[in-house]
């Protein structure tokens, strides 16, 4: 089974992620979801390819989940009470990642930021210790800071994915661009370098599965989704209605 295998079905995929908590605090983590065991179960029971958590989490919560649902572990965060340009530090190597059981390790770039420089270089090691223990390496490119004056503008995803190409990940988590036409080049621009739809803020469940439709139209060959699944009214109705758009008659 090739690294990729290990967290697609058929060359598709859908992540659960919950590093929320740590990006953006407990106000996101509405009602059952403050609880990370309930949130890995919802993973397990929708038959998620994986869920993305940080390494505190995965320590405490994942060793019951070891053989049925594999792990994305996130190598670095940051906090959103720092003001000024963003930068998310390494907060795990990819050794510990892998005795944790990951499958794959996740990094955010903020491509464009003043200390683009210094994720670059920490994505850069990542990328090549993760080639040499046979992880699955997942660029989260954002395209965020002063100098980047829209950060879903079509030409700083498609430059995004490109980036997350050129660095070697297997796997680029892109934010939605705003039309089938301009994720299409995106999905050009990532080459062999696999696309996944990045989730966004809860919106009414109508318009997530139109732009999940649109992005896989697009050529993504799924999504990481957080807030919109385990927000939702009925998570696990959402993941079905998800799964159905991502896999179709692929899933066996
Ligand atoms: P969502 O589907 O909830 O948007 O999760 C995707 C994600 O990339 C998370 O992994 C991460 O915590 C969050 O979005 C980052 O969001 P922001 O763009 O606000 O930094």
């Amino acid at each position: 089974m090739s690294n990729l295998e290990k967290v697609t079905t058929r060359s598709r995929a859908i992540y659960l992620a919950y590093d929320h908590g740590f990006e953006h605090g407990p106000q996101d983590l509405l009602g059952r979801s403050i609880d990370p065991e309930y949130v890995l179960g919802l993973a397990f029971q929708g038959g998620y390819n994986a869920i993305v958590l940080h390494k505190g989490l995965a320590e405490k919560y994942y060793p019951s989940y070891r053989k049925k649902l594999p792990l994305i572990l996130k190598l670095n965060g940051k906090t959103n009470l720092g003001k000024g340009e963003p930068f998310s530090s390494q907060v795990c190597s990819v050794n510990y990642a892998l005795k944790l059981g990951a499958a794959a390790v996740g990094y955010t770039i903020y491509l464009g930021s003043q200390y683009e420089a210094v994720m670059l270089n920490e994505f850069g090691k990542i990328q090549e210790q993760a080639r040499q223990k046979g992880l699955t390496v997942i660029a989260w490119m954002y395209p965020r800071g002063g100098r980047v004056e829209n950060e879903e503008s079509p030409e700083v995803t498609a430059y995004g994915a490109r980036v997350a190409q050129e660095l070697g990940a297997d796997i680029v988590k892109l934010k939605y661009c705003g039309s089938h036409g301009c994720f299409k080049q995106a999905v050009e621009s990532a080459g062999k370098t696999k696309v996944v739809l990045s989730g966004g803020p809860q919106v009414a469940e109508e318009k997530f599965l139109a732009t999940v439709r649109e992005a896989m139209a697009a050529g993504a060959i799924g999504v990481a989704v957080g807030r919109n699944v385990w927000q939702a009214r009925d998570p696990l109705g959402m993941t079905e209605k998800i799964k159905e758009i991502v896999f179709g008659s692929t899933r066996t």
